[in-house]
């Protein structure tokens, strides 16, 4: 009989424990490489994923704010995803590949790169000027 209770308690702790795993949400703030709204639009794109909440970039400070929930997301998936979409982060930097295949004016790693601002060839829908 005795034999009996140590699985139970076992199976017990496991729920619990699961119950309290699905509420954990983060919120984070950490630096990501980006200097116009296009870069913001991709960012956050890039992040309409399962497990984000919410995910507010902003490309003056270079700073992403995400809140995920980390039993369907973690923070290595959101690194890769901006990653793929050519965006370093403050812990994962995207490959010359990835970062290569970005819009010429989203260069954020090369401080001369043109500002999209005054870029001719950019798309105009969309575009962000205000400041
Ligand atoms: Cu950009």
């Amino acid at each position: 009989m005795k034999k009996l209770l140590f699985p139970i308690t076992l199976i017990f702790l496991f729920l619990t424990s699961n119950t309290f795993a699905q509420d954990k949400v983060v919120d984070e703030t950490f630096w990501v490489g980006g200097v116009c709204g296009m870069c913001e639009d991709r960012i956050e794109k890039a992040l309409d994923l399962k497990g984000i909440k919410m995910a507010d970039y902003d490309h003056e400070k270079q700073e992403l704010h995400v809140v995920y929930k980390t039993t369907k997301i973690t923070r290595k998936q959101i690194d890769q995803a901006l990653n793929a979409v050519g965006h370093d982060t403050a812990t994962s930097k995207a490959t010359d590949e990835q970062y290569n295949n970005m819009h010429g004016c989203c260069k954020y790693r090369d401080p001369n790169a043109k500002s999209c601002e005054s870029g001719d060839d950019h798309e105009d829908e969309d575009h962000d000027d205000e400041d």
